[in-house]
């Protein structure tokens, strides 16, 4: 089917809540995809809005604030600068990043709410929501925590259970409690105003099912069609919150009530792109409003039936405003096998990369796009990352555009060699060359960006491929003319490469174009064969990709088998309660602080140590089995519990009298038992 043409683009990625830094399954999501499409269509010279902003409402940002006992206000803070940064830091070249806290949001969402409101689009209920007495507020779901009526997990939220993934109402709750009292709330009635999703199911039946059948992407299509043919997948749903942070309902009758979260999120995409409008001095409506527009919305998998279903339908009862053409969602990104989680801290956060890897965030967006998951979950390995750096980048792409470009400085004193007459090989070369843009494009086109950059890749192979061939080291000695017409074609690709390269590597890209001085060329320009001229000067732009060696590596790794097992601490219950003892039991213990004043290896054994300790009552040899844990010079001076009246025993041919006493962790580490201040020794524990 041939893409229709159309006058300007809005593009927009998933607004990130702003309560925690950027991970690559951010940028593999939603980010990189987008960026790289706007890029395209920029280079294709078509008029763009690219805009985003933070997601700064919604229980995701009070529950971070609740736990950090600050205002929502300054987690948002935090997070929109340092998400606002990462993004800048990769290149995800926003034509404007907003927030939703800003005033021209609040404006924005609140007027389109009227509107609806207005048009009596929305059902006012009555409804009964869990109401934490104590806390004096209505709770969110995710501020009720009860037992899975499903599965028993006892940890389940009001809205969802994580550990089976049923999605539950808070009132299916086994023994609710709320997050922020630990009481057990009260049902109490309150107002909603609700859209009722039913009423659009036949508008977006069609939209979804019939109309966009053949461009929409297998795995967003499959769950649109799920949620339209299941039963309950058009319930009415609540557009209001209980909420004290949020965007305030323009309604006198709402007191204390906010917009719901995906209300108002989706019209952030609006206010951006006004707010971007008017700091340019143009109009931001043909960007929403006019037909000749084609909206895209980037996202990932989990934000597919508010992007699909619920965004569209108020768009459309709107009536004002244009609805998407396509919203490519991506799937899963996930971690070494993992699932990355920000609570986990099962991440490669961008600013730690590039804090490890600085100057290397082409590398990144490579992989993220050569491993994205488009059609389903990918996995990002360390190991990967480094294959893909040395042996694509470094060994294919690096490797080809340094051998060009120093050959030319090596025998033509920097400056594009005149080509002679053509070989029929290097002929066929040139003509492969020019299929490059339209395929890439093509699969630019059907955001199909891992194909894409596999073309990109097969045209830096090409040009190492013809060098490798032609041998113009060797034909240097024969004749200088024909290694001149090698480097030339071999050049001509090299800038084609530059051209295709910048979606996915703009800083490569950057580092090119400004050696060859192509700042100016478009996409229309590559593959051509005279796109260098002759006798133009070349910088060298230096080595693009260094190879990634395994020490880096494996400390990247070494530092979430860290993250790994200090999950693993975080998660481990305590180990089960004994049988229950009477009084009489205890008092036969005599325990006492004593002091180590003694402690040395046991030869045979590699678990004891030998302690010499004062009881108070006089010295005393202890074995004790913490060889592994302390060494003899950390015990020496401490003072410790010791059990005393435990019956001697002997232990490698010593005579134990006694037992140290000490806590093994939930790491099975063991830590010893102190009292806060210095005591006499043979002080008695009771
Ligand atoms: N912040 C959810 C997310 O970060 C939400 C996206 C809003 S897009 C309007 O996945
Ligand atoms: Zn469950």
């Amino acid at each position: 089917m041939s893409e229709k043409k159309f006058k300007r683009y809005t593009v927009t990625s998933a607004l990130p809540y702003a309560n925690g830094p950027l991970h690559i399954g951010h940028l593999a999501g939603c980010y990189i995809p987008s960026d790289i499409y706007v890029r395209y269509l920029r280079s294709m010279d078509r008029d763009v809005a690219y805009v985003c902003g933070s997601d700064e409402h919604g229980v995701a940002i009070t529950i971070k604030a609740k736990n950090e006992g600050v205002s929502p206000q300054e987690i948002v803070d935090r997070y929109h600068e340092l998400m606002k940064a990462s993004f800048q830091e990769f290149g995800i070249s926003f034509n404007h990043y907003s927030r939703t806290s800003a005033a021209i949001h609040h404006e924005t969402a609140g007027q389109l709410f009227k509107d609806l409101y207005d048009k009596g689009e929305f059902v006012e209920q009555q409804t009964e929501q869990y109401f934490d007495e104590e806390a004096g507020q209505f709770l969110a779901d995710r501020y009720i925590e009860g037992t899975c009526p499903k599965c028993g997990y006892e940890k389940a939220y009001g809205d969802q259970c994580e550990k089976c993934g049923s999605s539950l109402s808070p009132t299916e709750l086994i023994n609710p409690k709320s997050k922020l009292s630990g009481n057990s709330p009260i049902l109490k009635e309150t107002k909603h105003w609700f859209l009722d999703l039913g009423r659009y199911a036949g508008f977006l039946k069609k939209w979804i099912l019939e109309d966009h059948k053949d461009d929409w992407k297998n795995n967003v299509l499959g769950q649109c069609r799920s949620w339209l043919e299941a039963g309950d997948g058009l319930q009415p749903r609540s557009m209001t919150r209980d909420m004290d942070w949020g965007i305030p309902v323009p309604l006198p009758e709402a007191a204390g009530k906010v917009l719901y979260v995906w209300f108002d999120a989706p019209i952030g995409y609006i206010s951006s792109t006004k707010e971007w409008a008017r700091e340019k001095g143009i109009d931001w409506e043909p960007y929403w409003k006019d037909k000749e527009t084609k909206l895209v919305h980037f996202i990932g998998k989990d934000n597919i039936v508010f992007h699909c279903i619920t965004f569209p339908a108020i768009l459309k009862t709107h009536g004002d405003f244009i609805i998407p053409e396509n919203v490519p969602a991506n799937e899963f990104l996930n971690l070494e096998g993992d699932k990355i989680s920000t609570s986990r801290n099962w991440a490669v956060w961008l600013h730690e990369y590039l804090a490890d890897f600085p100057g290397k965030q082409d590398v990144l967006r490579y992989v993220l796009t050569a491993n994205a998951p488009e059609t389903k979950d990918n996995d990002f390995t360390w190991k990967d990352f480094q294959a893909r750096n040395n042996s694509e980048l470094v060994a294919i792409y690096g490797n080809f555009v340094n051998r060009a470009v120093v050959l030319t400085h090596k025998y033509f004193e920097g400056k594009i060699p005149h080509p002679g007459a053509l070989s029929s090989y290097d002929l066929e070369v040139l003509q492969e060359m020019a299929e490059f843009p339209r395929r890439i494009s093509q699969s630019l086109e059907r955001f199909r960006f891992r194909e894409a950059l596999s073309f990109v890749m097969d045209l830096a192979r090409l040009g190492n491929k013809y060098l490798a061939e032609m041998e113009p080291w060797k034909e240097i000695k024969k004749d200088e003319v024909r290694t001149g017409t090698i480097l030339n074609v071999a050049l001509q690709i090299a800038a084609s490469l530059a051209v295709v390269s910048e979606p996915f590597l703009p800083f490569t890209a950057a580092k090119l174009r400004e050696a060859m001085d192509l700042a100016d060329a478009k996409w229309k320009d590559a593959g051509r064969q005279d796109l260098l001229p002759s006798g133009q000067a070349l910088s060298d732009p230096g080595l693009l990709f260094e190879k990634v060696e395994d020490d880096a590596i494996d400390a990247q790794i070494e530092k979430l088998l860290n993250t790994k097992r200090k999950n693993e601490v975080e998660a481990a219950q305590a180990v089960p309660m004994k049988e229950i003892i009477v009084y009489d039991d205890f008092v036969k213990l005599d325990m006492r602080i004593v002091q180590v004043l003694e402690a040395e290896p046991v030869k045979k054994s590699k678990k004891l140590l030998k302690l010499t300790v004062e009881t108070g009552l006089g010295r005393r040899t202890v074995l004790s089995g913490v060889a592994e844990h302390f060494s003899p010079e950390e015990l020496i001076g401490k003072q410790v519990v010791m059990l005393l009246n435990l019956a001697p025993r002997k232990m490698v041919g010593i005579d134990s009298e006694g037992m140290i006493l000490m806590a093994e962790d939930a790491d099975g580490s063991l830590k010893l038992l102190q009292p806060h201040r210095h005591v006499k020794p043979g002080s008695v524990i009771s």
